[in-house]
């Protein structure tokens, strides 16, 4: 099964590649086994693994796919080519890191850069990474080919000009797009869409054609206003290009995860089709991570195979069906190769396989679409529309899982649960989809059943500062917050306000945040303990409120059609125990009970039970407060009453430096 660069490339259908049945589209597939010596220099596990390639090769050849194709020998990129995108210094510092004289450097190396190890393969293996997709991509725009696949790595879209980063080393698909433009003119390609469907945002690649209007960055990713991988503004839907370049970067980025085939599907349907129609590129190429995918470990949506099918296909209407296809990311093995199986056999030109998506939109996902739609119709006037009203409001309510303490770990237990409510959510969606006048009276009557029971919002963070926590009531914005809240619907005050210390642990983590800047935030461990101790500022408040500001601390609009936490996940919480996970998949999406004050609930929003676990293996960071933050939560237990300044700043102190 093995191949060892171009000699033992194991060549299908005649003589000069044609493969037998006459209607078939030639496809390219590249595979070598030496890309799977790039390692972790000890065996240690890691998501970027060498079997990633190869279960996906293992299924292209049970299912009888690769037998149809036309297989490639690799090879290694050049070093002139490598340079058109790198500089000198990047390409000599991976050429050199499989060297004997590197051993003991190596490490090192990799320790100073972002999200990457080194091994001895790494250097053959990243030039044959970046060397095939330059010879895919050579071929089908010489028309030797009709599409192909590069089934490599490392991958390559986070690599920039003078680093490598996010388990990338060299750019791959950047490398190619730059040689068919730079080096190659005689193949008359002079406009290339590049599509990045990885779960990421591929900063490398917008970076190298910022500028440069003969190349269309279009990049779909998880973003959450800059907290996702890899973090910060690049992936923002107004970064647009510059220069001659202007509108030519597109990012569609996504407030959430768990997006799945339907927003993928209006992502292309409303932004990427229509302007790729009037780009009208000579070839495609696609960034072709898989770690959107269903069943993914990083990337936490639910793309289905199907779905990469439809968008594949979609993209076949364009450059006569020239498409190169390379592997970036995807790290559930089983999920790759399904999804890359369904794609070989879309360049095949089977017919479609069987499958449908799941009903709609989020209503976050219209709202982004919305967003790039509007920034970017002054270059692309197909965008120019608004979406109709009918249309917007195909939406999914953002799902809700509940999980009791006591059987958090029980599998069946949790999915009982899910399965509720998936079925309450079932209801409020067909609820969104009746006529214009009962969507109003849905949306206003949720307002009026929560607007009757009280609750105590318990506050450990910033919002123990009674200011900065009218600004989610009021609306407004205080001292130290970089951004501007739109408070409640219902802005009256709130009814009470009492402290009390619950046997929890507080921490601060997470690298940055849109309200503070650089610098964690504050959880608090949803599980109780003896030891530690959490003070927190209670706000009586109704429901409705409550749904507000979850809503806001989670980056969700407030004038839902449906409440985030409704009476149903009330009365989980009293039935079923003291732990209610509303997976908003975000940092704050986890309602936990804390017990009752005068028979009113005490709920808090914190991180998962699994974000627990993951600050404690180091996988999210662990980082002190930045400055105004704290300040603000030191504000909040004096002005409260409830410290001095000193023992105030004891308390943030200690749950900084206390290992968790
Ligand atoms: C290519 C790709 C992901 C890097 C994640 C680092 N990289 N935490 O998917
Ligand atoms: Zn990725």
């Amino acid at each position: 099964m093995a191949m060892a660069g171009e000699s033992s490339g194991k060549k299908c259908g005649d003589g000069d590649g044609r493969v037998a049945g006459k209607s078939q589209r030639k496809v390219g597939l590249i595979y070598d086994e030496a890309m799977c010596k790039h390692d972790t220099p000890d065996g240690e596990d890691h998501p970027e693994c060498p079997d990633r390639i190869r279960v996906i090769w293992e299924k292209l050849q049970l299912a009888g796919v690769s037998q149809r194709c036309v297989l490639l020998g690799s090879s290694k990129a050049e070093d002139k080519h490598l340079q058109l995108v790198h500089t000198k210094d990047h390409v000599n510092l991976v050429k050199s890191i499989s060297t004997k004289q590197k051993d003991y450097q190596r490490n090192r190396i990799a320790s100073q850069l972002n999200s990457i190890y080194l091994n001895r393969g790494s250097s053959e293996a990243a030039y044959l990474a970046a060397g095939s997709v330059v010879k895919v991509a050579e071929k089908v725009a010489e028309g030797e080919l009709d599409c192909g696949y590069a089934i490599v790595r490392p991958p390559g879209h986070h690599a920039e000009a003078d680093e490598a980063m996010g388990f990338c080393l060299f750019n791959n698909i950047a490398v190619a797009a730059s040689y068919l433009l730079n080096q190659r003119p005689d193949l008359g390609v002079k406009k290339i869409l590049i599509v990045d469907w990885d779960v990421h945002h591929g900063n490398g690649t917008q970076k190298m054609f910022w500028e440069d209007p003969r190349v269309l960055f279009f990049s779909v990713h998880r973003h959450e206003y800059g907290s996702f991988y890899p973090a910060g503004d690049d992936g923002d839907y107004n970064m647009v290009g510059e220069g001659p370049g202007e509108g030519f970067n597109i990012n569609v980025p996504w407030d959430q995860g768990r997006c799945g085939d339907a927003d993928y599907l209006a992502a292309w349907d409303h932004i990427l089709i229509p302007v790729a129609r009037e780009f009208n590129p000579d070839i495609i190429l696609l960034s072709a991570g898989f770690d959107a995918a269903i069943g993914d470990p990083l990337g936490g949506c639910r793309v289905t195979p199907y779905a990469y099918s439809v968008m594949l296909k979609k993209l076949m209407e364009f450059a006569h069906g020239k498409i190169v296809m390379a592997l970036e990311g995807g790290y559930n093995l089983d999920s790759i190769a399904k999804s890359s199986l369904a794609c070989v056999q879309v360049l095949l030109g089977d017919k479609q396989i069987h499958g449908s998506s799941e009903a709609y939109p989020f209503e976050s996902t219209w709202r982004v679409i919305q967003a790039v739609r509007k920034r970017l119709c002054a270059y692309w006037p197909s965008l120019a529309d608004e979406l109709s009203w009918k249309l917007i409001n195909q939406k999914t309510p953002t799902p809700i899982i509940l999980i009791s303490s006591s059987d958090s770990d029980n599998e069946d237990d949790a999915h009982g649960l899910l399965d509720q409510m998936s079925k309450l959510n079932i209801e409020n969606h067909q609820g969104t989809l009746l006529e214009n006048h009962q969507v109003d009276t849905a949306s206003t009557s949720w307002r009026a059943d929560l607007a009757n029971v009280d609750v105590w919002y318990a506050s450990f963070g910033s919002n123990m500062w009674k200011p900065r926590f009218l600004c989610y009531i009021q609306g407004g914005q205080v001292d130290g917050m970089k951004k501007t809240c739109v408070g409640s619907m219902d802005k009256s005050p709130p009814k009470e306000i009492v402290w009390e210390t619950f046997p929890h642990r507080l921490f601060f983590g997470r690298e940055s945040s849109v309200g503070w800047g650089v610098g964690g935030v504050a959880f608090t461990n949803p599980l109780a303990n003896l030891i530690d101790q959490t003070h927190m500022c209670l706000y009586r408040i109704t429901l409705e409120q409550f749904n507000d500001v979850l809503s806001q601390e989670n980056g969700l609009n407030v004038d839902s059609d449906s409440p985030v936490f409704d009476l149903a996940s009330l009365q989980l919480v009293e039935n079923k125990g003291s732990i209610l996970e509303a997976a908003l998949n975000s940092w704050y999406g986890n309602v936990v009970c804390l017990g009752k004050e005068h028979d009113i609930p005490i709920l808090t929003m914190t991180c998962t039970l699994s974000a627990v676990e993951k600050f404690k293996s180091g996988e999210i960071p662990l980082r002190p407060p930045a400055k105004a933050y704290a300040n603000t939560l030191i504000r909040g237990l004096v002005e409260g009453g409830r410290f001095s300044k000193e023992e105030a700043e004891a308390y943030i102190d200690n749950a900084v430096s206390k290992p968790l």
